[in-house]
């Protein structure tokens, strides 16, 4: 640990402490090596920390400048500051007790006056993230790229009408899979960014979303050539910062990358609030991904139904987290994805020790969800309800259907021959919800 230059001074080890702890700034629920469904709960839940929200969040927002008090933030050389804000990101994730980290390369370092100079940043920065790496275990989850917030990407990056903010795009990102790929980076992720459009009429979608499939088989290719084996993913959200974007959520994406050749390469990197601004509940996008065998990793966070916004707040709401973590048990885990706190503490939580406060509560409510999807998963019972409900599909008809040996001709035949098709069942949704109340 950061030792006499401890960034949070005071604060030790987050440990297990069990749900009658004393302490808030313990875990009630995760507990890194108890084992569910054969597996230790870190190697389930492979949470992260995200560099951009936990390290460089400052709380402003449209109405006023950030507030964060952030005592370590007070070097004047950028290149010097982020090299220090290293040791204080490690610092936070071992006292955490977390397994990985995520960062777009202009979070961990500062762009300079040229591309060659922030390449050049960037790697003095990987060598300190190496080190720290190296020294405490925590690995890289995925890296990416920000092509949305320098001024050459106003109208998007790959998707850009301005064909040089593409070639500078794909440098960046060139240069950003070299370096997760020499962090031992478990995946690398493409979030659009403002790859999208706020105007249709100005707007040649056919052309842009072509852009965007050529980016990204030139990502594949490269990652390729050079021997990069993490995990592409593709993060859906539907707006903001533009009116639409290319990415709006799984099915959408899932098309893209089928219609362009992509599906063998890429998968969903999926984020809760970008599922409710998309209009469906993260289980939805779950399920969708996983049955198309498309689930990656995750985003954790959560919206405020009232803001309606990408508020990413931390989550905490367990029946949320039982929902995803049966669905994520269900299509066989995440691994090599995991579980990204891509949440930011309120603008009102401004002192350093609400980032525990936060990541505590999100790493809780996780493994909460966690325990509790396994027990449902053990006794069986939403299965066999589920099952029962599809019971006409198990008897001869519906085997042959499914089997492919009926045709229109054939069941209009078998109707004819009946007159009235059998009595429906109750769907038993009550039953349903009361049975799950039964786990919490
Ligand atoms: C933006 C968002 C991004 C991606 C990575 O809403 O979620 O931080 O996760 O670019
Ligand atoms: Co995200």
């Amino acid at each position: 640990m950061a030792g006499a230059h401890e960034a949070f001074a005071g604060i030790g080890r987050i440990k297990y402490e069990g749900p009658a702890a004393k302490s808030m700034l313990a875990f009630r629920h995760y507990d890194a090596d108890a084992v569910v469904e054969g597996k230790p709960m870190k190697d389930h839940l492979r949470f992260a920390v995200s560099y951009w929200h936990a390290f460089r969040g400052t709380g402003a927002d449209p109405f006023g400048p950030g507030t964060m008090l952030r005592p370590w933030e007070n070097e004047a050389d950028p290149l010097k500051m982020a090299v220090k804000r290293v040791d204080v990101a490690f610092e936070f994730l071992e006292k955490l007790g977390v397994g990985f980290y995520c960062f777009h390369d202009r979070d961990v370092a500062p762009e300079g006056a040229t591309l060659a100079e922030s390449n050049k940043n960037l790697d003095v920065v990987v060598d300190a993230l190496e080190k720290h790496q190296q020294r405490t275990g925590i690995k890289l989850l995925w890296g990416t790229a920000n092509l949305f917030s320098s001024p050459r990407y106003v109208h998007g990056a790959a998707t850009s009408p301005n064909v040089e903010s593409f070639a500078y795009a794909a440098a960046q990102v060139k240069k950003a899979i070299e370096v997760t790929q020499r962090l031992g980076g478990a995946g690398y992720t493409f979030w659009g960014g403002r790859e999208g459009y706020q105007c249709l009429w100005n707007t040649d979608m056919k052309r842009e979303t072509d852009h965007l499939a050529k980016f990204m088989h030139m990502a594949v290719d490269y990652a390729k050539e050079i021997g990069f084996k993490g995990q592409f993913y593709f993060e859906p959200k539907p707006r903001e910062p533009m009116k639409h974007q290319y990415d709006f959520d799984a099915a959408t994406c899932i098309n893209f990358l089928r219609t362009y050749g992509l599906e063998k390469h890429v998968k969903m990197n999926l984020e809760t609030n970008h599922a409710t601004l998309a209009g469906h509940e993260i289980q939805h996008e779950l399920e969708y991904a996983g049955m198309q065998g498309f689930l990656g990793s995750v985003d954790a966070n959560t919206g405020d139904t009232l803001v309606g916004w990408d508020t990413d707040q931390f989550p905490t709401n367990v029946y949320m987290t039982t929902q995803m973590m049966y669905s994520i048990l269900k299509y066989g885990g995440l691994a090599p994805g995991g579980i990204n706190f891509d949440a930011k503490v309120r603008r009102e939580s401004f002192e350093p020790v609400d980032l525990f406060h936060a990541h505590i509560g999100g790493m809780d409510t996780f493994a909460r969800g966690l325990k509790i999807a396994a027990a449902m998963r053990a006794d069986g019972a939403i299965q066999k309800l589920v099952e029962e409900r599809y019971a006409s599909w198990s008897g001869p008809l519906g085997k042959r259907i499914e089997a492919g040996t009926e045709s229109f001709k054939s069941l209009e035949a078998e109707m004819l021959k009946k007159g009235e098709s059998a009595a429906c069942t109750s769907g038993r949704q009550e039953l349903f919800e009361n049975v799950i109340n039964t786990y919490l």
